[in-house]
């Protein structure tokens, strides 16, 4: 069934369902996509939604720009308190995507800045046009990352990199990007929804269960020991193996009734 879009949150998000797939829509472009309070809590009733209602979810950004980042008006104005509870209320949301039940593939355009580079760090894939550009420039700001940067952007591409690009401020095309381990796919400009949609609805085919273990075992995993992560690796999968969905799939492979494992295009032609 498809939902047409429709706005959520005072028209700060869109929102519309394609089968399986939901497409979430950043929509605030006359400032960028910057994210103030009400926008958070916006995005987390999306979250919410898609999760409910569908098995993949894309984010993207209306306008040219995926995401500036905070909303460095709002910011501006927070006394302490204020400025730490909204911090923890990016993480709480953040993690809602992360370690959340369906996969989120970020199709990302122009600028994904400070707060949007978090934001596209919680999301599971990320597809990149050449039009996108990653930056840190919270050095230059006089702030500080705020919205799990320090742990996921550091993870995704190593936290040398992420000193560099807080402490130099310079933008990092979607290429050097992908080099990196920040981004998985990178698509001619004008094509990233398509392509995130893409993912989205082939990845929406998988068991849930794999897809809720992909989402919330591996990054708990990588936080473990070695041994730790063994063993929790050993006991989530023998969970998903018990599962009837594993079950009648394993079945349907050993019948030929499901399909092989393609080899991926030759680079030599
Ligand atoms: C904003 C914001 C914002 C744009 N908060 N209002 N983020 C940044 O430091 C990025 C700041 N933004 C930019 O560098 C540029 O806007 C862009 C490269 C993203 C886009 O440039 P451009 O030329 O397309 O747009 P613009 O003319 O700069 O901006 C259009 C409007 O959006 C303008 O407002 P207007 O009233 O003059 O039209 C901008 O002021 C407004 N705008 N970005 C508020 N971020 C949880 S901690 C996370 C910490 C961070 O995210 S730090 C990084 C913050």
């Amino acid at each position: 069934m498809t939902v047409p879009p429709e706005t959520m949150g005072d028209g700060l998000i869109t929102y519309a369902r394609e089968g399986d797939v939901a497409l979430i829509g950043l929509n605030r472009p006359d400032k960028r996509n910057a994210l103030s309070d009400r926008f958070i809590l916006a995005l987390g009733q999306a979250v919410a939604r898609a999760t409910s209602e569908a098995r993949a979810a894309v984010l993207h950004g209306h306008g040219a720009h995926f995401c500036a980042g905070l909303d460095l008006a709002e910011h501006s104005e927070k006394p302490l308190f204020e400025a730490i509870k909204g911090s923890r209320l990016w993480h709480r949301t953040f993690a809602t995507i992360e370690l959340g039940e369906i996969p989120v593939i970020s199709a990302i355009t122009g600028a994904a800045v400070g707060g949007g580079f978090e934001l596209a760090a919680s999301t599971h894939i990320r597809v990149a046009e050449h039009s996108a550009f990653f930056a840190l420039p919270e050095g230059q700001r006089g702030i500080f990352v705020g919205g799990g940067g320090s742990v996921r952007i550091a993870r995704l591409i190593g936290p040398a990199r992420m000193g560099d690009m807080m402490l130099t401020g310079r933008s990092v095309g979607a290429a050097e990007m992908e080099r990196w381990g920040g981004v998985s796919y990178v698509v001619p400009d004008g094509e990233a929804l398509t392509r995130a949609t893409e993912i989205a609805a082939r990845v929406a085919q998988n068991a849930p269960f794999t897809n809720y273990a992909v989402l919330n075992a591996l990054p708990r995993i990588a936080g473990m020991s070695s041994d730790d992560g063994l063993f929790t690796e050993a006991m989530v999968a023998s969970l998903a193996t018990m599962t009837d969905e594993a079950k009648q799939r394993l079945r349907d492979f050993l019948d030929k009734r499901a399909a092989k494992v393609q080899a991926p295009p030759r680079a030599d032609g």
